[in-house]
């Protein structure tokens, strides 16, 4: 079985059927239900050497728990499918899985408008079934899709829902990936980027209404002169008769601080005087401050069709050839890199995960993080807005090796439906278009000013950056970027052991990148595997000590640079370790997290902390909190001599 057939066997059928409108999260209003489809799934892997056998054999028209010759498993939703079972044949299959579970729907929704079933994500590429009719199907994993299934349903009954989900990556998927086949005939996914190829329904799955006209997609652009805010809205909806939209600017104690005029065209600039802006954590005592953007459609007579609320935070962004400012403050950078990832969920949504994780950035005083390699689920990204944490978002691609025709085109795709979903957030005040392609190919040249400009045609109120691994001579990318990004192991992959080279080579290499680009310039990852106590003194490699060492070294670095005014921010990677393919380079997984996999301090987040309180206070000032520094000895009385 040629495994090419496999993605294209499911997308061959059914771009037309996908929902190319706006991808507004579900929100429950005086117009609109949500129903939650998540928990527990019926889950069915075909036999191994039937990659088809779900479509010869028509599964989305039966029930899965009903199949005879194949094992028919409990699966939670959201969650990866891969770690969840003792099967190792399933945490590592190659191909297509089957899912599927029932559903009631209300008599009550019948002509109640539309009926919408939406994915937060399933990774990487899915078709979907009700009640054995084909609703629509979607390639590209950790972005939502939707489609209409009004006409699907059967009202007053239980429906079927059906999700077929292929996991395979190849030259031209985004990320890219190569499957080979053992001597046995088995089917391996091999890729060049360092996490686990996790798969499944990852996020939550919803049914919710709208009316039959409604509001489709909100674009919010924020702006700030002084102590006076403005938020330029754009409306779109779909309607078969004349309609207006209020739109109405609600503040956090419920009042309407600004609304549209008269006329509610569905497009304006709100004015807000005095407003409460968005600011980073740690740069105000009230960070992450979010109004509310109320939408109303109304009919020619004045009654409500159809209401949306948007959270949206007012903050301006601006950045020159040596910084990025927020409400035109210099802002510095002090974080991490990261991954969706723990324990047995893989890259399932977990909400006490998502919490902790929030918690733990906000003890170490982290005020930023990039999404590394991959857009995080959209409950994530609120805690962000609401905290005032601020996100480099980065699109899926990752490790770009060959650069193909059809390759851009989904690499766009991945762009306009991030953009889509992420473009109302305060948060987000980066893009990043991929991690560590392979710029040292001329090809990369065309490729990423098409990437780049394909960003720029979407939104311009944000700067675009790549995350470079190459050398600053040889790459073919960075002039198309606002900001340059780069990662270096130095002490690790360069070096290893030998931390005293660590400053030189650090502020070395950054000068030369914004010495060629004349850019400001971010480095994006820097550390060292770390086992949870293994110790050494003097410090030796994978030790406590060693990591702690390797990060002051940078430390001096970082220090060095901020002075020369072009440096804007330092993200250690990573905030915790993470599970990676099996490889003799890799103990159970990537170990440079500051938190272990279970989300503990090594030593080395008290060390971090210690840093990142620091630069908040030099920078803006913030409190330290009173434990960041353990109790010693009084403090040292000089008594004068009589
Ligand atoms: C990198 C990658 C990241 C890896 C990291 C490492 O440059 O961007 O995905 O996990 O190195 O630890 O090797």
């Amino acid at each position: 079985m040629n495994t090419r057939f496999l993605i294209l066997s499911l997308f061959l059928q059914v771009k037309s059927e996908t929902y190319h409108g706006g991808i507004l999260y579900p929100r429950p209003s005086e117009t609109r239900q949500v129903v939650s489809l998540d928990g527990l799934w019926n889950f069915v892997v075909p036999q191994p050497n039937r990659p088809l056998q779900g479509f010869d054999e028509h599964w989305y028209k039966k029930n899965l728990k009903e199949l005879t010759d194949v094992e028919v498993h409990i699966m939670p939703v959201p969650s990866s499918y891969n770690d969840i079972t003792t099967n190792w044949k399933i945490r590592d299959h190659v191909g297509l899985v089957w899912y599927d579970r029932k559903f009631f729907v209300p008599k009550s929704w019948y002509q109640i408008g539309r009926v919408w079933l939406r994915f937060g994500s399933v990774s990487y590429a899915s078709q979907v079934w009700i009640n054995g009719r084909l609703v629509m199907g979607h390639e590209i994993g950790h972005l939502p899709f939707l489609a209409e299934v009004t006409d699907f349903l059967i009202y007053g009954k239980e429906n079927l829902v059906t999700v077929a989900c292929d996991n395979t990556l190849l030259a031209d998927t985004v990320p890219q990936g190569k499957v080979d086949t053992l001597e046995t005939g088995r089917l391996v996914q091999t890729y060049n980027f360092d996490f686990f190829n996790y798969a499944g329904i990852d996020r939550p799955v919803t049914l919710y209404t709208t009316p039959k006209n409604y509001i489709d997609d909100i674009t919010v652009a924020t702006e700030t002169d002084g102590d006076v805010g403005f938020v330029d809205y754009r409306i779109s909806y779909i309607s078969d008769v004349n309609v207006t939209c209020r739109v109405s600017l609600i503040d956090k104690k419920g009042n309407v601080v600004a609304k549209s005029d008269e006329r509610d065209e569905p497009y304006g600039i709100l004015e807000v005087p005095k407003a409460n802006f968005w600011w980073p954590y740690l740069m105000d005592p009230n960070p992450g401050y979010l109004y509310t953007l109320q939408v109303e459609l109304l009919s020619e007579h004045r009654d409500l069709i159809d209401k949306y609320s948007q959270p949206i935070g007012i903050r301006s962004i601006a950045w020159t050839n040596t910084s990025l400012l927020i409400n035109n403050r210099p802002v510095y950078l002090h974080g991490f890199g990261r991954h969706e990832d723990s324990d047995i969920r893989g890259k399932g949504l977990d909400l006490p995960l998502i919490i902790r994780d929030y918690n733990l950035i906000r003890w170490v005083g982290a005020n930023a993080y990039r999404t590394s390699h991959y857009p995080y689920a959209e409950e994530i990204m609120d805690l962000a807005d609401e905290f005032g944490i601020m996100i480099i978002d980065e699109c899926p691609s990752v490790d770009t090796e060959a650069f193909y025709d059809s390759l851009l085109i989904k690499h766009k795709n991945s762009l306009t439906e991030l953009i889509k979903r992420d473009k109302n957030r305060p948060s987000v005040i980066i893009w990043s278009a991929a991690n560590e392609p392979r710029t040292q190919y001329p090809q990369a040249l065309g490729y990423f000013k098409e990437v780049i400009n394909h960003i720029k045609s979407l939104d311009i109120t944000r700067p675009t950056t790549i995350v470079e691994a190459q050398p600053v001579n040889s790459v073919y990318s960075s002039q198309f970027v606002d900001i340059i990004s780069f990662n270096r192991y130095n002490g690790w992959y360069v070096n290893g052991g030998n931390l005293d080279v660590i400053p030189l080579s650090v502020v070395a290499e950054a000068t030369a990148w914004h010495e060629k680009f004349n850019k400001p310039v971010i480095m994006q990852e820097y550390g060292g595997d770390t086992l949870e106590g293994l110790h050494f003194t003097p410090d030796f490699i994978w030790s406590e000590e060693y990591q702690v060492n390797l990060m002051s070294k940078h430390f001096q670095a970082f220090d060095q640079l901020r002075t020369r005014g072009f440096f804007i921010g330092e993200f250690i990677w990573n905030f915790a370790d993470f599970k990676t393919a099996q490889t003799f380079t890799r103990v159970g997984g990537n170990k440079k997290g500051i938190f272990t996999r279970s989300r503990q301090p090594k030593a080395s987040a008290h060390h971090l902390r210690k840093r990142y309180w620091s630069l908040a206070t030099q920078l803006y000032n913030a409190t330290l909190p009173n434990d960041l520094y353990n109790y010693v000895a009084p403090p040292v009385v000089v008594h004068e001599e009589l």
